[in-house]
């Protein structure tokens, strides 16, 4: 049966009304599936970068594999080829994430202009249907699997409706092998992609995918996995899950049955992974070589912000070296701009990539993606700059910073971008004796061009100033320690214990919009830690800083000496009686 749309080449677009009159029966009914380019001139990727990274997603190999076999389709990924939109075809399928909306919209219009019906799904269809309706004949929202039949019936009957969503999440049994023939697999790192879940236990603010998939999280069963596995040619598989492990049993299971496939495999995962030695084990044996982690901020208090305070940063250092252990590559996703991160956030994390070999660092800025809790809550707080999808893309500013200007996060991110993948910092990263260098290095070497292309950046003036006042000073004579509430710590040592610990922690976030330095002081202050800490100030402030905050309030302990020293110079005020934090502007005059 073929299926054509009788109109003339009618501009503007058509109604679902025009169509629904102008179906007539002819043989096959051809359906083209269209993944639209994502084109940037620092984004973008090239064909030899594809070739190098990419992988196929299964978005449209899943819909051609739900498509009733009678039926004619073909998938084209524009970013590999040019669409044919002269093709003659009864339904065009466009898909698309939030960056991907204004082309998928200019697709949309061509074929349309044209009298073809066009339908729209995807993760940016799905946050806002009613715009892309204005754009399209209809709109799929969420998955696909129950009702894309049904759809391609309207569409023969000439009853298209506007809006599709499935009435529940559906069922993972049974999926249809992706249609992978329809990709030209050639162009590709690879095409071995298999979904094992979908959706994720955690519900990160910035998060699309419980948006999408709500708080379910979904297995398929282990066999039919496994069964999809083997079919596949070579030896590398990419689980395009969203959280591999997110149930640990079902993973536990999934990788047992792996291993005696001898594959390869990679994926990505929270980091709650590695706090199971017995899932990472069973991983690592049954393949995983690399996987993405979603490390975001080294800041609790920024996770905390995002819900995500599973990831517990103080533990991030012996979890990056148990992945290690294992030999498993890491590329770690890392946030910025997030509400507690300050100029000093890019060299900080990146020092950290760097001391702890994480082998791919993978730089985003923080991009509140329509439907999430953080674009909800920039939206009320009026910080969205506008809403031009195409710039949705993790490397453009499209909010305002709270600690920064927009101008200084965009820069700060793209001298991360050139600086994280200099020969310098990829060697501090890879080199090591460890199996598998050159793939790390080639890995590294193709993440570079795209790093490399970034627009000029630079360091934010204050980065360095901003890593000595985030430090730990030491002391040199704890025996004259006073507490703060007035007992001689020698006397009181063994009470107090560790909470008067024989260090100064400086804790600094600088506000660039008030041009204020906070320092939050934890610890004890001898003669030598308040020496220190006020030759720091003297010596590390610059122009951009107006005023100085100093917090006292978790300082346990002072020697008489340190007070006096710290009084003399203005930097203690006493307020009620208690040691309180001081506020001295003119520390530069000194
Ligand atoms: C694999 C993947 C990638 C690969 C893509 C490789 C490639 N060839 O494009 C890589 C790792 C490179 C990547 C990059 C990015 N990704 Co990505 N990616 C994914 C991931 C993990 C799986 C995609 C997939 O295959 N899903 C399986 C299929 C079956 O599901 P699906 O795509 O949702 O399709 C179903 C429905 O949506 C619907 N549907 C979809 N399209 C259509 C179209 C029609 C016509 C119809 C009827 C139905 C329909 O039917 C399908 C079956 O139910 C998803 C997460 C996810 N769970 O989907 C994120 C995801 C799509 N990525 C996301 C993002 C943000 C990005 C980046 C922008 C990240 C960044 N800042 O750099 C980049 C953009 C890259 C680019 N330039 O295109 C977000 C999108 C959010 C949004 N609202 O836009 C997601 C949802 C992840 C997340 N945590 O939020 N990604
Ligand atoms: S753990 Fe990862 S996939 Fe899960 S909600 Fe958070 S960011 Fe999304």
């Amino acid at each position: 049966m073929r299926y054509s749309v009788f109109v003339s080449k009618i501009s503007p677009p058509l109604s679902s009304s025009i169509i629904r009159e102008g179906l007539k029966e002819e043989p096959n009914l051809k359906i083209r599936l269209i993944d639209p380019a994502y084109r940037d001139p620092f984004v973008s990727h090239t064909q030899k970068v594809i070739k190098n990274i990419w992988f196929a997603r299964l978005t449209l190999t899943t819909l051609a594999a739900l498509t009733p076999p009678d039926i004619d389709v073909g998938i084209t990924d524009e970013n590999l080829e040019a669409i044919d939109f002269e093709e003659d075809v009864d339904l065009v399928g466009v898909t698309g994430m939030v960056l991907h909306a204004p082309r998928a919209y200019e697709i949309a219009e061509r074929f349309r202009q044209r009298g073809i019906p066009v339908v729209m799904g995807g993760p940016h269809a799905s946050s806002c249907p009613i715009e892309a309706k204005e754009h399209v004949d209809a709109v799929v929202i969420g998955e696909a699997e129950n009702i894309w039949k049904g759809l391609i019936e309207d569409l023969k009957n000439g009853s298209l409706k506007p809006f599709y969503k499935a009435d529940a999440f559906c069922s993972m049994k049974g999926f249809p092998p992706p249609r992978l023939d329809l990709l030209r697999k050639e162009a590709y790192m690879t095409v071995n992609c298999v979904q094992t879940t979908r959706g994720c236990p955690y519900q990160c603010d910035f998060c699309h995918v419980t948006h999408f998939f709500g708080k379910t999280y979904r297995c398929r069963p282990v066999e039919e996995v496994v069964e999809e596995v083997k079919r596949l040619e070579g030896e590398f598989v990419v689980f395009i899950d969203d959280n591999i492990a997110g149930n640990r049993p079902y993973a536990k299971e999934l990788f047992t049955q792996l291993k005696p496939l001898g594959k390869k495999w990679a994926s990505q995962a929270s980091m709650t992974l590695t706090r199971d030695p017995e899932l990472l084990k069973l991983a690592a044996e049954s393949g995983c070589v690399s996987l993405f982690l979603g490390v975001e901020s080294l800041s609790p208090e920024n996770l905390k912000d995002v819900n995500k305070s599973f990831n517990q940063v103080p533990q991030y250092e012996e979890a990056i070296r148990i992945l290690h252990d294992h030999d498993i590559m890491i590329l770690a996703g890392l946030i910025f701009g997030l509400d507690h991160d300050d100029e000093g956030v890019f060299e900080k994390t990146l020092r950290f990539c760097e001391r702890n070999r994480i082998e791919l660092p993978s730089f985003f800025i923080l991009t509140p993606l329509p439907g999430t809790p953080l674009f909800q809550r920039m939206e009320s707080q009026g910080r969205l700059l506008h809403k031009d999808w195409g710039k949705y893309n993790g490397a453009t500013v499209v909010f305002k910073p709270r600690l920064m200007t927009e101008e200084t996060l965009q820069r700060g991110f793209n001298w991360l971008c050139k600086e994280g993948y200099s020969w310098r910092s990829i060697f501090r990263r890879v080199l090591h004796p460890q199996q598998r260098f050159f793939t790390r290095v080639l890995s590294n070497l193709a993440y570079r061009n795209i790093a490399l292309r970034a627009p000029e950046g630079h360091i934010p003036s204050l980065s360095r100033i901003l890593q000595k006042m985030n430090d730990t000073i030491p002391l040199q004579n704890t025996r004259d320690l006073i507490h703060t509430v007035g007992e001689k710590i020698t006397e009181k040592r063994a009470q107090i214990g560790q909470k008067a610990a024989d260090t100064l922690q400086l804790y600094s976030t600088y506000n660039e919009r008030l041009k204020t330095l906070f320092i939050r002081l934890e610890g004890s202050i001898d003669r030598k830690g308040a020496n220190e800490l006020v030759k720091r100030l003297r010596g590390g402030l610059s122009d951009k800083i107006e005023q100085v905050i100093l917090d006292f309030k978790d300082v346990r302990a002072f020697s008489s000496e340190a007070m006096t020293f710290l009084s003399r110079k203005g930097f203690l005020q006493m307020e009620e009686g208690k040691l309180c934090r001081s506020i001295d502007p003119s520390l530069q005059n000194q």
